[in-house]
């Protein structure tokens, strides 16, 4: 019998980007519910531990894409770029590179994707607005308009093949919330941990939308349409509220920065 904290409920799994922030979070937090845990990214990782296999991939390499596919059953697709960068690089990494990943899961017959979007699919909508997933995206930069593609390119291979994918639009998934906009963002690891579980276990996702969010006080973003997930956030940022505050102690009204709930994204760029 498994140890119950443990159980080997999650079968194969391929975790993309699990050398960067939240890969390394999450890579101990799979593997003892894994049969197999197969990560990869484009940076040097640490060596395969017991139930692992490690293979570095770049995810614009459509060949090797499938290969890391082959023999899974489901991916958590964390790999590229996180940030507000150049066209180029934006579409090397995340808009080729998920569709390899998708492409790869039709030819192998991969049942469910956990696609980690952000936020920034919505950073156009106001910081005194309340939004839900069923509402217009509007995003903030070209890294905003990736994950948009990201959460289509999910969508399409729902309707079209039948691989559910639940979207993760990730708000702020860091130790601690770093600035006052990060009081209403903040994803703790611990809810990151329990939300990628809910969505890889959830019995009937389709495609579903889900904001990354803990349990914060001040919130931007309603949960309502993902219920089904099971996901209820067990952390909130109000601890760290005095100290945030008290180092930002009067906000510029006028900054877009401040107006948006894309916080710094919405006025990055133009590149060239
Ligand atoms: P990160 O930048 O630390 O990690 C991304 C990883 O992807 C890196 O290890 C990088 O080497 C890898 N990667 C980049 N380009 C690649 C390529 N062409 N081929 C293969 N691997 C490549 O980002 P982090 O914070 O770990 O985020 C993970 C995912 O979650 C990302 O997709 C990010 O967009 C998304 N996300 C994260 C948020 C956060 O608060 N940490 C918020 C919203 C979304
Ligand atoms: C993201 O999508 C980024 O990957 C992350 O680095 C943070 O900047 C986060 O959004 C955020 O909006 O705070």
């Amino acid at each position: 019998m498994e140890p119950a904290s443990a159980p080997l409920s999650l079968g194969r799994v391929l975790l993309t980007g699990a050398a960067g922030g939240l890969g390394r979070v999450l890579r101990p937090r799979l593997r003892p519910r894994c049969t197999l845990l197969r990560v990869s990214d484009i940076a040097a990782l640490e060596p395969a531990a017991a139930g692992e296999e490690v293979i570095e991939a770049p995810l614009q390499d459509r060949a090797a894409v499938a290969t890391l596919l082959q023999g899974m059953d489901a991916v958590v697709h964390l790999g590229g770029i996180s940030t507000e960068q150049p066209f180029d690089a934006i579409l090397q990494a995340n808009i080729v590179g998920t569709y390899n990943v998708y492409e790869g899961a039709r030819r192998h017959g991969v049942k469910r994707i956990v696609y980690a979007s952000s936020n920034h699919v919505t950073g156009f909508y106001r910081q005194d607005e309340v939004i839900a997933a069923t509402m217009p995206v509007r995003p903030d930069g070209h890294y905003g308009l990736s994950k948009a593609f990201g959460e289509n390119l999910a969508r399409f291979y729902f309707d079209r093949y039948g691989i559910e994918t639940v979207s993760l639009r990730i708000g702020s998934s860091f130790p601690e919330p770093k600035d006052r906009r990060m009081l209403a963002t903040w994803l703790s690891y611990d809810d990151l941990e329990r939300l990628v579980v809910a969505s890889l276990t959830a019995p009937v996702v389709g495609h579903t939308i889900v904001y990354g969010v803990s349990d914060n006080k001040a919130a931007w973003w309603d949960n309502t349409p993902a219920r089904h997930l099971g996901f209820r956030p067990q952390d909130s940022s109000e601890p760290f509220r005095a100290a945030r505050e008290a180092a930002q102690p009067a906000p510029d009204r006028t900054d877009p920065a401040v107006i948006f709930q894309g916080g710094a994204f919405v006025r990055m760029g133009p590149f060239e």
